[in-house]
C-alpha cells in the first residue's frame, strides 16, 4: 500500500499572530501546534523559529530550545529545519541549526522574486555550500523548488557531486515570483526528477487542498501547516496546523492509501532508522 507522509510546516517566517493567532511564537506554542500536526498523522515537521515577539530568527540556540521540546511532546517526530529563514538573512545566519545535527534540513534551489521589493537570494555558490556542509555532516537536504529552474540547478549539482541521492524535492507553487500551483506546472515538475527521487508538494494560500490532493495522486507527498496557509476555507481561520494536517489525513485514507508514520516517513526518504 502507497504511504503518503504528511509534512507540517507550522510556522514560516512570513505570516504572524496578525494573521491567524495560532502562529508559533513561544517554546509553548511551537510545541502546542507541533503536537497538534503529529496527532493528527504529520511525520515530519518542517520548523522556522521565532523568537517570543514573533520576529524569525535563525539562532542556533532558539533551535536548540525548541528542537528538543517537540522532539519529546511528538515521539519519533522527523524534524526538519529551515536554512532558508527569511528573506534578507544572511547564509551564515540561516545554516546555524545544521551544526545541531537534524536529520533533514531544506536546501533552496535559487533566486527568486518574493513579492514586491523582496527577493529571497540562493545563488548557486550558496547552494554549493549548503550542499557541502550538509553531505559532509550527514543530513538530508530537502530541495525547494520554487520553479522548474531550480528543479534543473538542484539537477546539475546532483550530476557534480555535491548532492546525494535518492533526492527529495519540495515543489513549492503558488508564490509570487515563482511557478503557479496548477495541474500542469506541477505534472512538469514531477516528470522533471529522477526515477529513485522522491517529492512533496506545498500549495499556496487557497491552491493548498488543490495541490495537495494532486500530489497524492500523482504518487507524491504533502505539505500543509500555517507556513503556507492560514486557511480552512474562504473566510475560516484554520484552526491549529493539526486541522489542516487532520484535512491531508482524510484525503489520503478517501483515496484509499495511507498515512505514513514517522518511521515509514524515514524508509521512504532513505533516512536511517531512528536509534
Ligand atoms: N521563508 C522563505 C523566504 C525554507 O524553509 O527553506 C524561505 C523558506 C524556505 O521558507
Ligand atoms: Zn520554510
Amino acid at each position: 500500500m502507497y504511504k503518503v507522509i504528511i509534512t507540517a510546516a507550522i510556522s514560516g517566517a512570513e505570516v504572524t499572530q496578525e494573521h491567524n493567532p495560532g502562529v508559533p511564537y513561544t517554546k509553548e506554542d511551537f510545541v502546542r501546534e507541533a503536537k497538534s500536526a503529529y496527532d493528527a498523522g504529520a511525520a515530519l515537521i518542517h520548523l522556522h523559529v521565532r523568537d517570543d515577539d514573533g520576529t524569525p530568527t535563525q539562532s542556533k540556540e532558539r533551535f536548540a530550545e525548541i528542537i528538543p521540546a517537540i522532539a519529546e511532546a511528538c515521539p519519533g517526530v522527523i524534524i526538519q529545519p529551515s536554512t532558508g529563514g527569511a528573506t534578507g538573512m544572511s547564509a551564515a545566519e540561516r545554516l546555524q541549526p545544521v551544526e545541531l545535527d537534524p536529520e533533514m534540513a531544506t536546501l533552496d534551489c535559487g533566486t527568486l522574486n518574493f513579492g514586491g521589493d523582496e527577493i529571497f537570494v540562493n545563488t548557486e555558490n550558496m547552494m554549493i555550500e549548503f550542499a557541502e556542509k550538509m553531505k559532509a555532516r550527514g543530513i538530508k537536504p530537502e530541495l525547494e523548488c520554487f520553479e522548474k529552474g531550480h528543479v534543473d540547478l538542484a539537477l546539475r549539482l546532483y550530476k557534480q557531486g555535491y548532492l546525494v541521492g535518492p533526492l527529495h524535492f519540495n515543489f513549492v507553487l503558488g508564490v509570487n515570483g515563482g511557478m503557479t500551483a496548477t495541474p500542469r506546472d506541477l505534472l512538469f515538475l514531477a516528470e522533471s526528477i529522477p526515477e529513485d527521487a522522491t517529492f512533496t508538494v506545498s500549495g499556496v494560500g487557497r491552491h493548498q487542498l488543490p495541490m495537495t490532493t494532486m500530489a497524492i495522486l500523482l504518487g507524491g507527498h504533502v505539505r500543509v501547516g500555517f507556513e503556507d496557509n492560514i486557511m480552512y476555507d474562504r473566510g475560516i481561520l484554520a484552526k491549529s496546523n493539526g486541522e489542516l494536517v487532520a484535512r491531508a489525513a482524510r484525503i489520503i485514507r478517501e483515496l484509499n492509501y495511507e498515512v505514513a508514520t514517522p518511521d515509514e516517513a524515514r524508509a521512504i526518504l532513505s533516512l536511517p532508522a531512528r536509534k
